[in-house]
């Protein structure tokens, strides 16, 4: 009979053992969540080098408050949809990264995006694996 503890050594090896293990769920804003009046320049900053193919951004809001809509970056800069535009509104909404480039989101309830509600972020290639060594820029010949 296999006991809560088998189970509970056993459950984060098979986690570690799949392939999805490298790949990481972003909650947008952290603990500030997805609303107006937080720096999300800043989060992405402190993030360029992390988001990578494969991984989630991860958009917590109350849902009916806000929602979340992916825009280009003329879009993004005048915060105004082009319209036709996909509106995620669950108040989890998880958004896969699916290719590398610039990606920017916005939400659409009243002025929010106005007042800092808006997103953008640049999504590097999925790694490689085993992840090729950085050359040392220091070192001498
Ligand atoms: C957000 O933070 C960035 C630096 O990470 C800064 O340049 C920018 O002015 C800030 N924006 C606001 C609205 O405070
Ligand atoms: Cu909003």
């Amino acid at each position: 009979m296999a006991s809560w503890l088998t189970l509970a050594l056993l459950l984060p090896m098979v986690a570690y053992a799949l392939p999805s293990a490298t790949a990481t769920n972003f909650v947008v804003g952290d603990d500030a969540g997805w609303r107006p009046g937080f720096n999300y320049t800043s989060w992405a900053a402190a993030r360029t080098k992390e988001l990578r193919v494969g991984d989630k951004l991860v958009f917590k809001y109350t849902a009916g408050f806000h929602n979340v809509i992916p825009v280009s970056g003329e879009e993004f800069r005048a915060c105004k949809p082009n319209g036709g535009n996909k509106v995620l509104r669950s108040g989890r909404d998880v958004v896969p990264l699916k290719t590398p480039g610039r990606k920017w989101y916005m939400c659409g309830v009243a002025d929010h995006c106005e007042r800092g509600q808006k997103l953008a972020v640049v999504v590097l290639p999925a790694p490689t694996s085993p992840p090729a060594p950085s050359p040392d820029p220091y070192s001498a010949p």
